[in-house]
């Protein structure tokens, strides 16, 4: 016998309720990510057949090379999020700045801003490995009714309202929380939607894997470098397995099943890391959370941060609880 698996689009409606703000306009929101994705996904998918891969020639904020399925998906997931009446702005990591999205009436009554990594771990398309969306979602606190602004999207990880992410990979899947724990979906791609295939998902308390590119290690603060050398030692279920994508989304997926912990941290070279506070690193901690993980920038938890600026960097250790608390015992010390 089966049993009807419930898609992503009614597990969206049937738990509206549990949202404190509950109109049905998150709903409506969730929905056209979801929508997005769909549309996103097949264009991944189909990266290694048509020559949309490669360098378009113009480089972001950051000074990296735009591939042209980050452009692709930027501009999906915005077209999708305008033609709704819910969100009043989006900030994208493709995007230096923010940008006003207006309702219908042109009375500015949309009450949401979304910010989006569109195409996490670009640089592994062209060698056909798992790529990620990043989202991350806030009730705006301008006053309605005038545009938006700045203020409405630096704000503290801790005021989101949902936070999710898409993995393409040899499943594609979302994976979201709106403040109700996280559960996963996998898109059936014969039948184009979405099943609830995790539900409450949840780190493992202690994990086994660690994720960072050591390669930096001789730029890593002594308390990182102390943190890999005790994650290498021979002692009770250490030494750790070491696995490291390269793609934040999968990697953290992994370790969200598996246990593990992900650490992204400063180095002589770059003193805040590489990771972006508020479309990578907020939306990744709210999910942690969420699934009884921690995320922290060494000392202070990720989502209590108070941003100063649209794409700022953070030093980012995220994963099993226990790990990350054991990494920040090592920052401490030195
Ligand atoms: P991107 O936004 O330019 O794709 O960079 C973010 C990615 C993360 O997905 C990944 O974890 C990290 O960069 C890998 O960086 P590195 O190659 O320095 O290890
Ligand atoms: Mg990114």
């Amino acid at each position: 016998m089966h049993h009807k698996k419930q898609t992503l689009g009614e597990f969206i409606i049937e738990n509206q309720s549990a949202f404190k703000y509950s109109s049905g306009e998150l709903s409506s929101l969730l929905n056209s990510l979801r929508l997005a994705a769909k549309v996103v996904n097949h264009e991944v998918n189909n990266a290694g057949l048509v020559d949309i891969i490669g360098a378009v020639g113009d480089t972001n904020i950051q000074g990296e090379d735009q591939q042209k399925l980050d452009v692709y998906a930027n501009e999906k997931f915005i077209q999708t999020l305008t033609r709704r009446n819910i969100v009043c702005g989006i900030a994208s990591e493709e995007e230096d700045d923010f940008i006003t999205i207006n309702s219908q009436d042109e009375s500015h009554q949309n009450k949401y801003v979304v910010l989006i990594d569109p195409l996490d771990g670009s640089s592994n398309i062209d060698v056909n490995v798992s790529v990620g969306t990043i989202f991350s979602i806030y009730r705006r606190i301008s006053p309605i009714g005038t545009p938006v602004k700045l203020e409405d999207f630096l704000q503290k990880g801790s005021e989101q309202v949902a936070a999710g992410y898409i993995v393409y990979g040899t499943s594609t899947m979302l994976v979201y929380t709106a403040g109700n724990g996280v559960n996963g979906f996998t898109l059936n791609p014969a039948i184009g939607s979405f099943y609830l295939s995790h539900p409450n998902m949840q780190f493992p308390e202690y994990g086994t894997i660690y994720s960072v590119n050591e390669g930096n290690y001789i730029h890593f603060p002594q308390g990182i470098k102390n943190y890999i050398k005790y994650c290498q030692e021979e002692e009770g279920d250490r030494p750790y397995t070491s696995r490291y994508i390269g793609s934040l989304v999968s990697d953290f997926h992994r370790n969200m099943i598996k246990g593990g912990i992900y650490l992204y941290p400063q180095s002589s070279k770059n003193p805040n890391g590489k990771l972006r506070l508020l479309y990578e690193c907020n939306p990744m901690a709210f999910l942690a959370e969420q699934a009884n993980g921690k995320a922290s920038d060494g000392f202070i938890r990720i989502m209590d941060i108070e941003p100063n600026e649209l794409h700022q960097r953070v030093p980012f250790i995220c994963g099993s609880k226990h790990m990350v608390e054991k990494a920040e015992a090592f920052m401490k010390i030195t």
